[in-house]
């Protein structure tokens, strides 16, 4: 009897500590596995970064907290943020500040499965960020205005000095856009530092406002506000679709820089993995052609991604060879000279 009482109680605790095992790594019934969420920080314009933000939810149900921030800006928030990052990825903007937040330790090596797709060219060689889309710089200009000046649009960066200009530029602050940055940098590379800034110096004195973002220069153009902004070109294209029909866009002949609009994964945020996933999902074929439905009309990066047929206008546009190392490198630096100069 005794023997027998003995042997359930055994077998009870078997029962129970199997029971405890089982339960260790599993919820507890009735628990869902936690929903994942990301935040990221986005340089895209507000309709692309919403219409990416959606599809990827819908795709993949993480949930996506999304803020739109100029280059600059998410540049001094990163690194604010440093010790205790809020936010996991980096979705856009020009790579200039991309190359600049590397040499700071603030972004995760991730080379994700997609970026093999990616040409040399437009991703970092050491895995740090991957160029998603291509944009050329350019001017944007006001038919109506220019013809009531009796002026033709410009079409080198001297023109921009021309008396009728005066007063009549807009470009966005180097130090918060990174559109406007692209373009010190183009300068700088084209005229060599002393004669570049010097020019800056003398645009200066041409230019109406500088605005925190460089999507603005060419909405003002378009809106009669002032005769030419300085803009990534497709912005202008976007604009002019949107019903600023008097937009006119052109370019230096001497040649102009460009954009390697990136993606990267912020060192130590929160969700790395849902980040990743994300990265994955910009480098995507799918990912890549969703902004054309917004008017984003880039190049793109993925040669397996249909290019907008809008962007056919600005293929023969003369380039640069722009050295995204340097001007990565040489941010802060160049930022500083250039608020000199201008003071
Ligand atoms: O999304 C359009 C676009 O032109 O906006 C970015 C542009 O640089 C604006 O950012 P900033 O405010 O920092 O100048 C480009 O990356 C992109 O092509």
């Amino acid at each position: 009897m005794l023997k027998k009482s003995r042997m359930i109680a055994v077998a009870l605790t078997v029962f129970m500590l199997a029971g405890v095992l089982a339960g260790c790594g599993s919820k507890p019934s009735g628990e869902t596995a936690k929903p994942q969420k990301l935040t990221l920080y986005c340089g895209l314009m507000e309709d692309h970064m919403v219409k990416a933000v959606q599809e990827f939810e819908k795709e993949t149900g993480i949930k996506v907290d999304a803020v739109r921030m100029s280059s600059g800006e998410i540049m001094g928030r990163i690194k604010a943020e440093k010790n205790n990052p809020k936010a996991s990825v980096w979705f856009g903007g020009p790579a200039d500040a991309f190359v600049q937040a590397k040499e700071e330790g603030l972004l995760e090596k991730y080379v994700s499965p997609n970026a093999g797709k990616i040409p040399v060219q437009f991703k970092d060689a050491d895995g740090y960020w991957t160029g998603i889309y291509n944009g050329y710089l350019g001017f944007v200009s006001n038919q109506k205005l220019l013809n009531e000046k009796g002026v033709a649009a410009p079409k080198s960066w001297d023109d921009l000095l021309k008396p009728e200009f005066k007063g009549q530029v807009v470009l966005a602050n180097p130090g918060s856009s990174g559109t406007a940055y692209t373009m010190l940098a183009t300068i700088v590379q084209i005229m060599g530092e002393e004669k570049g800034l010097e020019y800056m110096k003398k645009l200066h004195g041409q230019v109406k406002t500088y605005p925190k973002s460089g999507t603005a220069p060419g909405r003002m153009a378009g809106q009669g506000e002032a005769i030419v902004g300085l803009s990534f070109l497709h912005d202008g294209i976007k604009y002019r679709e949107e019903g600023m029909k008097d937009i006119i866009l052109s370019a230096p002949s001497e040649g102009t820089g460009y954009e390697i609009g990136s993606v990267a994964v912020l060192k130590g945020g929160p969700d790395q993995e849902a980040a990743k996933k994300f990265v994955d999902w910009a480098l995507s074929k799918k990912g890549q052609e969703l902004g054309q439905q917004v008017g984003s009309y880039q190049f793109l990066t993925n040669p397996e991604a249909q290019a907008p047929k809008q962007a056919e206008e600005l293929k023969d546009t003369k380039l640069i060879k722009y050295n995204l190392e340097w001007a990565g490198k040489n941010k802060s630096d160049l930022v500083e000279k250039w608020n000199n100069a201008i003071k």
